[in-house]
């Protein structure tokens, strides 16, 4: 029987390397030959996605429990094909995922039991790597784009709710680990690596599930 594959979540601020952090530990997977996929959450090519693309870009306007399922959805929309790479043996990456989700609802003033019920039951991370930069250090790093929530304020409440999501889940017994992220991109990539390999032979069958 194929061994099980860990799925493993990246999650932080805008800024804080997170994109680039998945790329770089995807690209190290692969040269190692094994199977890897990496997903983006938001999803922004499929219908779902989509309508979250345009509200982040404001092009449209949604009430707050509104976008929050959506973005739920769109995890929802991909949690089978998750489940199933990781059943065949090929690792799972995610660039964010149900943690941003509470995170940038909650900040707006929505109950966290609230956020995180649509997304109770979905595949569950074997590993989160929480990369964790100062919001001015983020600003400083070339600042931050156009779209809703790219402001100083906004990720300072959000890394609060972070905050509050480390504690549950480390209560919990999650695997979850916090990054440095204020540091170059290898000492980060260092760090990464060592919170992976210390996973990559300890995942078990079934596929768990999220806070259930
Ligand atoms: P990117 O900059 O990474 O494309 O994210 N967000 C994300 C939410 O509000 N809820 C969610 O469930 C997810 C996954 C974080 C775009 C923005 O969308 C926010 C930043
Ligand atoms: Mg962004």
């Amino acid at each position: 029987m194929t061994r099980r594959a860990p799925f493993i979540v990246v999650e932080g601020l805008d800024r804080s390397g997170k994109s680039t952090q998945a790329s770089i530990l995807c690209d190290h997977l692969t040269s190692l030959g094994l199977p890897v996929e990496l997903f983006k959450f938001p999803d922004r090519r499929t219908a779902i996605g989509k309508m979250i693309d345009s509200y982040l870009r404001s092009e449209s306007d949604l009430d707050d429990r509104a976008i929050h399922l959506l973005f739920s959805a769109n995890r929802w929309e991909l949690a089978s094909t998750i489940s199933s790479h990781l059943e065949k043996g090929t690792t799972i990456i995610a660039d964010r995922y149900a943690f941003s989700g509470i995170a940038f609802s909650a900040r707006k003033g929505l109950s966290y039991k609230w956020c995180q019920a649509p997304d109770v039951g979905l595949p569950a991370p074997d590993l989160t790597m929480f990369l964790d930069i100062e919001p001015d250090i983020a600003q400083a790093r070339g600042g931050y784009g156009t779209e809703r929530y790219e402001q100083e304020e906004v990720q300072r409440d959000v890394r609060q709710v972070f905050e509050r999501i480390e504690k549950e889940m480390t209560h919990a017994g999650a695997r979850w680990v916090k990054i440095d992220a204020g540091r170059t991109q290898k000492e980060v990539s260092q760090d990464v690596w060592v919170h992976v390999q210390s996973i990559l032979d300890s995942v078990h069958h079934p596929v768990g599930t999220l806070w259930e």
